[in-house]
Protein backbone atom coordinates (compact mmCIF):
# COMPACT_ATOMS: atom_id res chain seq x y z
CA UNK A 1 0.00 0.00 0.00
CA UNK A 2 1.25 3.80 -0.58
CA UNK A 3 1.47 6.17 1.60
CA UNK A 4 -1.44 8.12 0.75
CA UNK A 5 -3.67 5.18 0.82
CA UNK A 6 -3.79 4.56 -3.09
CA UNK A 7 -2.94 0.68 -3.98
CA UNK A 8 -3.56 0.66 -7.18
CA UNK A 9 -4.19 2.37 -10.64
CA UNK A 10 -7.22 4.50 -11.54
CA UNK A 11 -10.71 2.73 -11.15
CA UNK A 12 -11.78 0.79 -14.25
CA UNK A 13 -14.28 4.05 -15.85
CA UNK A 14 -10.99 6.38 -15.10
CA UNK A 15 -8.62 7.09 -18.02
CA UNK A 16 -4.78 6.76 -16.52
CA UNK A 17 -4.06 10.10 -15.28
CA UNK A 18 -7.72 9.28 -13.48
CA UNK A 19 -9.89 11.45 -15.45
CA UNK A 20 -13.37 10.72 -16.55
CA UNK A 21 -15.65 12.07 -18.40
CA UNK A 22 -17.89 15.04 -16.39
CA UNK A 23 -21.38 13.57 -18.34
CA UNK A 24 -22.59 16.72 -17.92
CA UNK A 25 -26.12 15.89 -19.61
CA UNK A 26 -26.62 13.24 -16.93
CA UNK A 27 -27.03 15.38 -13.48
CA UNK A 28 -30.77 15.27 -12.57
CA UNK A 29 -32.86 18.19 -11.35
CA UNK A 30 -32.46 17.19 -7.44
CA UNK A 31 -28.92 16.88 -8.23
CA UNK A 32 -28.79 20.70 -10.16
CA UNK A 33 -31.13 21.87 -7.19
CA UNK A 34 -28.43 21.11 -4.49
CA UNK A 35 -25.62 23.08 -6.55
CA UNK A 36 -28.63 25.93 -6.65
CA UNK A 37 -29.44 25.67 -2.78
CA UNK A 38 -25.49 25.91 -2.04
CA UNK A 39 -24.37 28.63 -5.25
CA UNK A 40 -27.64 31.10 -3.89
CA UNK A 41 -26.33 30.50 0.05
CA UNK A 42 -23.00 31.45 -0.48
CA UNK A 43 -23.42 34.26 -3.13
CA UNK A 44 -25.92 36.09 -0.54
CA UNK A 45 -22.99 35.51 2.39
CA UNK A 46 -20.03 36.73 0.51
CA UNK A 47 -19.71 40.16 -0.56
CA UNK A 48 -18.03 42.34 2.13
CA UNK A 49 -16.67 38.90 3.11
CA UNK A 50 -14.50 37.27 0.25
CA UNK A 51 -11.39 38.20 -1.79
CA UNK A 52 -11.88 40.48 -5.12
CA UNK A 53 -10.39 38.18 -7.32
CA UNK A 54 -12.94 35.30 -6.00
CA UNK A 55 -15.48 37.58 -6.45
CA UNK A 56 -14.68 38.33 -10.15
CA UNK A 57 -14.06 35.20 -11.05
CA UNK A 58 -17.57 33.94 -10.11
CA UNK A 59 -18.81 36.09 -12.28
CA UNK A 60 -16.81 35.99 -15.03
CA UNK A 61 -17.06 32.37 -15.13
CA UNK A 62 -21.33 32.69 -14.62
CA UNK A 63 -21.23 29.80 -12.35
CA UNK A 64 -24.78 29.57 -11.83
CA UNK A 65 -26.51 29.19 -14.82
CA UNK A 66 -28.90 26.17 -14.85
CA UNK A 67 -27.17 24.70 -11.71
CA UNK A 68 -24.30 22.54 -11.86
CA UNK A 69 -21.65 24.30 -14.34
CA UNK A 70 -20.67 22.39 -17.36
CA UNK A 71 -16.77 22.24 -17.74
CA UNK A 72 -16.78 22.47 -21.07
CA UNK A 73 -18.68 26.13 -21.23
CA UNK A 74 -16.59 26.97 -17.87
CA UNK A 75 -13.30 26.06 -19.44
CA UNK A 76 -13.31 28.76 -22.77
CA UNK A 77 -13.67 31.37 -20.46
CA UNK A 78 -11.30 29.95 -17.73
CA UNK A 79 -8.48 29.39 -20.62
CA UNK A 80 -8.73 32.19 -22.10
CA UNK A 81 -7.85 34.49 -18.71
CA UNK A 82 -5.43 31.89 -17.38
CA UNK A 83 -4.35 29.18 -19.41
CA UNK A 84 -6.28 26.34 -16.94
CA UNK A 85 -8.69 24.00 -17.24
CA UNK A 86 -10.86 22.01 -15.04
CA UNK A 87 -10.39 18.23 -15.70
CA UNK A 88 -13.64 15.64 -13.73
CA UNK A 89 -11.88 12.85 -11.68
CA UNK A 90 -14.23 10.14 -9.26
CA UNK A 91 -12.57 11.82 -6.12
CA UNK A 92 -9.34 12.14 -4.32
CA UNK A 93 -6.43 11.05 -6.58
CA UNK A 94 -2.89 9.84 -5.96
CA UNK A 95 -0.77 12.99 -4.79
CA UNK A 96 1.55 12.59 -7.46
CA UNK A 97 -1.37 12.55 -9.97
CA UNK A 98 -2.92 15.53 -8.42
CA UNK A 99 0.43 18.01 -8.82
CA UNK A 100 1.08 16.86 -12.11
CA UNK A 101 -2.17 17.89 -12.92
CA UNK A 102 -2.02 21.45 -11.38
CA UNK A 103 1.26 21.77 -12.58
CA UNK A 104 -0.14 21.78 -16.45
CA UNK A 105 -2.62 24.10 -15.21
CA UNK A 106 -5.45 21.08 -15.03
CA UNK A 107 -7.45 21.38 -12.00
CA UNK A 108 -9.35 17.88 -10.88
CA UNK A 109 -12.62 18.54 -9.76
CA UNK A 110 -14.91 15.71 -8.17
CA UNK A 111 -17.79 15.01 -10.92
CA UNK A 112 -20.40 14.33 -8.05
CA UNK A 113 -22.48 16.13 -5.65
CA UNK A 114 -23.12 15.68 -2.17
CA UNK A 115 -26.56 14.67 -0.65
CA UNK A 116 -29.30 16.53 0.13
CA UNK A 117 -27.78 15.64 3.60
CA UNK A 118 -24.21 16.78 3.43
CA UNK A 119 -25.21 20.38 2.69
CA UNK A 120 -22.88 21.44 5.43
CA UNK A 121 -19.87 18.99 5.64
CA UNK A 122 -18.47 16.34 4.24
CA UNK A 123 -15.10 14.33 3.39
CA UNK A 124 -14.05 14.36 -0.07
CA UNK A 125 -13.96 16.98 -1.87
CA UNK A 126 -17.44 17.45 -4.31
CA UNK A 127 -18.27 20.03 -7.33
CA UNK A 128 -19.23 22.37 -5.18
CA UNK A 129 -16.17 23.02 -3.30
CA UNK A 130 -13.71 22.25 -5.97
CA UNK A 131 -15.48 24.47 -8.81
CA UNK A 132 -17.27 26.79 -6.67
CA UNK A 133 -14.31 27.02 -3.92
CA UNK A 134 -11.25 26.50 -6.09
CA UNK A 135 -11.92 27.57 -9.97
CA UNK A 136 -13.30 31.66 -9.30
CA UNK A 137 -9.78 32.21 -7.63
CA UNK A 138 -7.81 30.71 -10.71
CA UNK A 139 -9.53 33.55 -12.99
CA UNK A 140 -6.67 35.88 -11.19
CA UNK A 141 -3.29 35.09 -12.99
CA UNK A 142 -1.28 35.83 -10.14
CA UNK A 143 -3.34 32.84 -8.32
CA UNK A 144 -3.12 30.88 -11.59
CA UNK A 145 0.31 30.93 -11.03
CA UNK A 146 0.73 30.39 -7.56
CA UNK A 147 -1.67 27.15 -8.23
CA UNK A 148 0.92 25.69 -10.97
CA UNK A 149 3.76 26.29 -9.05
CA UNK A 150 2.40 24.70 -6.04
CA UNK A 151 2.24 21.36 -8.44
CA UNK A 152 5.65 21.74 -9.59
CA UNK A 153 7.01 22.07 -5.99
CA UNK A 154 4.47 19.36 -5.33
CA UNK A 155 6.88 16.88 -7.69
CA UNK A 156 9.39 18.20 -5.50
CA UNK A 157 8.97 17.80 -1.82
CA UNK A 158 7.88 14.05 -2.97
CA UNK A 159 11.32 13.62 -3.77
CA UNK A 160 12.49 15.54 -0.51
CA UNK A 161 10.46 13.18 1.67
CA UNK A 162 8.94 17.07 2.57
CA UNK A 163 5.18 16.53 1.51
CA UNK A 164 3.42 16.83 4.61
CA UNK A 165 4.99 20.55 5.30
CA UNK A 166 4.30 21.52 1.78
CA UNK A 167 0.98 19.95 2.34
CA UNK A 168 0.30 22.64 5.29
CA UNK A 169 1.27 25.65 2.38
CA UNK A 170 -1.84 24.56 0.81
CA UNK A 171 -4.28 23.93 3.14
CA UNK A 172 -3.50 27.33 5.02
CA UNK A 173 -3.41 29.06 1.68
CA UNK A 174 -5.54 27.66 -1.05
CA UNK A 175 -8.03 25.68 1.19
CA UNK A 176 -8.10 28.50 4.43
CA UNK A 177 -6.27 31.50 3.37
CA UNK A 178 -7.32 35.49 4.59
CA UNK A 179 -6.11 38.12 2.01
CA UNK A 180 -5.16 41.48 3.92
CA UNK A 181 -7.19 44.53 2.20
CA UNK A 182 -7.47 47.68 3.25
CA UNK A 183 -11.18 47.14 4.02
CA UNK A 184 -10.03 43.88 6.41
CA UNK A 185 -9.10 40.17 5.74
CA UNK A 186 -11.30 39.16 3.46
CA UNK A 187 -11.78 35.11 2.33
CA UNK A 188 -9.96 33.66 -0.32
CA UNK A 189 -9.25 29.89 0.76
CA UNK A 190 -11.81 27.08 -1.06
CA UNK A 191 -12.38 25.59 2.16
CA UNK A 192 -14.11 28.53 3.64
CA UNK A 193 -15.43 30.27 1.05
CA UNK A 194 -17.78 26.82 -0.17
CA UNK A 195 -18.03 26.24 3.59
CA UNK A 196 -21.31 28.72 4.87
CA UNK A 197 -20.37 28.03 8.44
CA UNK A 198 -16.46 28.78 8.14
CA UNK A 199 -16.93 31.89 5.83
CA UNK A 200 -18.49 33.47 9.12
CA UNK A 201 -16.00 31.95 11.99
CA UNK A 202 -12.96 32.53 9.51
CA UNK A 203 -13.30 36.12 9.95
CA UNK A 204 -16.04 37.02 12.98
CA UNK A 205 -15.23 34.22 15.64
CA UNK A 206 -13.15 35.65 18.62
CA UNK A 207 -11.60 31.89 19.21
CA UNK A 208 -9.17 31.37 16.30
CA UNK A 209 -5.67 33.21 16.11
CA UNK A 210 -4.97 35.54 12.97
CA UNK A 211 -1.46 35.64 11.85
CA UNK A 212 0.63 37.53 8.81
CA UNK A 213 1.62 34.76 6.34
CA UNK A 214 5.13 33.39 7.11
CA UNK A 215 6.06 30.63 4.51
CA UNK A 216 7.99 28.32 6.94
CA UNK A 217 6.20 28.63 9.98
CA UNK A 218 2.84 27.94 7.65
CA UNK A 219 5.00 24.84 6.99
CA UNK A 220 5.50 24.20 10.71
CA UNK A 221 2.10 24.25 11.95
CA UNK A 222 -0.15 21.48 11.89
CA UNK A 223 -4.01 21.73 10.78
CA UNK A 224 -7.55 20.10 11.54
CA UNK A 225 -9.22 18.69 8.27
CA UNK A 226 -12.44 17.81 11.22
CA UNK A 227 -13.33 21.13 12.36
CA UNK A 228 -12.82 24.98 12.18
CA UNK A 229 -9.29 26.24 11.68
CA UNK A 230 -7.73 27.07 15.00
CA UNK A 231 -5.49 29.57 13.33
CA UNK A 232 -5.65 31.40 9.87
CA UNK A 233 -2.60 32.66 7.98
CA UNK A 234 -3.22 36.20 6.45
CA UNK A 235 -1.37 37.12 3.46
CA UNK A 236 -1.06 41.06 2.42
CA UNK A 237 -1.35 39.85 -1.30
CA UNK A 238 -1.68 37.33 -3.99
CA UNK A 239 1.95 38.70 -5.29
CA UNK A 240 3.46 38.21 -2.17
CA UNK A 241 1.79 34.18 -1.59
CA UNK A 242 3.46 33.83 -5.56
CA UNK A 243 7.05 35.52 -4.54
CA UNK A 244 7.18 33.50 -1.26
CA UNK A 245 7.04 30.00 -3.62
CA UNK A 246 9.83 31.46 -5.70
CA UNK A 247 12.50 30.82 -3.28
CA UNK A 248 15.07 27.77 -2.49
CA UNK A 249 12.82 25.53 -1.21
CA UNK A 250 15.85 23.32 -0.70
CA UNK A 251 17.14 25.29 1.64
CA UNK A 252 14.13 26.14 3.71
CA UNK A 253 13.56 21.69 3.43
CA UNK A 254 17.26 21.84 5.09
CA UNK A 255 15.82 23.92 7.94
CA UNK A 256 12.49 22.21 8.54
CA UNK A 257 14.31 19.19 9.24
CA UNK A 258 15.82 20.50 11.80
CA UNK A 259 12.76 22.01 13.21
CA UNK A 260 9.54 21.84 15.62
CA UNK A 261 6.55 21.57 14.47
CA UNK A 262 4.17 24.60 16.05
CA UNK A 263 1.74 23.11 18.29
CA UNK A 264 -1.88 24.46 16.76
CA UNK A 265 -2.92 27.64 18.67
CA UNK A 266 1.04 28.95 19.97
CA UNK A 267 2.00 32.47 19.22
CA UNK A 268 5.29 32.88 18.29
CA UNK A 269 7.14 36.07 19.29
CA UNK A 270 7.89 36.45 15.75
CA UNK A 271 4.15 35.90 14.55
CA UNK A 272 2.53 38.92 12.99
CA UNK A 273 -1.05 38.98 15.97
CA UNK A 274 -3.90 40.27 13.84
CA UNK A 275 -6.21 38.61 16.48
CA UNK A 276 -5.11 36.68 19.14
CA UNK A 277 -7.55 34.11 19.60
CA UNK A 278 -9.07 33.39 22.83
CA UNK A 279 -9.48 29.61 21.65
CA UNK A 280 -13.04 29.41 22.97
CA UNK A 281 -14.21 27.49 20.49
CA UNK A 282 -11.49 24.66 20.25
CA UNK A 283 -11.48 24.34 23.73
CA UNK A 284 -15.23 23.86 23.88
CA UNK A 285 -15.46 21.18 21.37
CA UNK A 286 -12.27 19.17 22.98
CA UNK A 287 -14.24 19.27 26.05
CA UNK A 288 -17.76 17.49 24.28
N1 LIG B 1 -7.27 14.85 -5.12
N2 LIG B 1 -9.24 15.26 -6.22
C1 LIG B 1 -8.28 15.65 -5.37
N3 LIG B 1 -8.39 16.86 -4.77
C2 LIG B 1 -7.44 17.30 -3.89
O1 LIG B 1 -7.56 18.42 -3.36
C3 LIG B 1 -6.34 16.47 -3.61
C4 LIG B 1 -6.29 15.22 -4.26
N4 LIG B 1 -5.25 14.40 -4.01
C5 LIG B 1 -4.18 14.77 -3.14
C6 LIG B 1 -4.33 16.08 -2.49
N5 LIG B 1 -5.35 16.84 -2.73
C7 LIG B 1 -3.29 16.51 -1.50
O2 LIG B 1 -2.21 15.64 -1.61
C8 LIG B 1 -2.71 17.89 -1.69
O3 LIG B 1 -3.61 18.83 -1.24
C9 LIG B 1 -1.43 18.07 -0.92
FE1 LIG C 1 -10.12 21.81 -1.85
Amino acid sequence: MSADGFTNGPPAEARPDWTIDQGWPDYTAAEHQIWITLYERQTALLPGRAAEPFLRGLEALDLHRSGIPDFARINVELNRLTGWSVVAVPGLVPDEVFFDHLANRRFPAGQFIRKPDELDYLQEPDIFHDVFGHVPMLTDPVFADYMAAYGRGGQRATQRGQLANLARLYWYTVEFGLLQTPQGARIYGAGIVSSHAESIFALDNPSPNRLGFDLERVMRTPYRIDDFQQVYFVIPSLQALLDATLQDFGAIYDRLEQARDIPIAEILPTDEVLTRGTQDYAAARAAQ
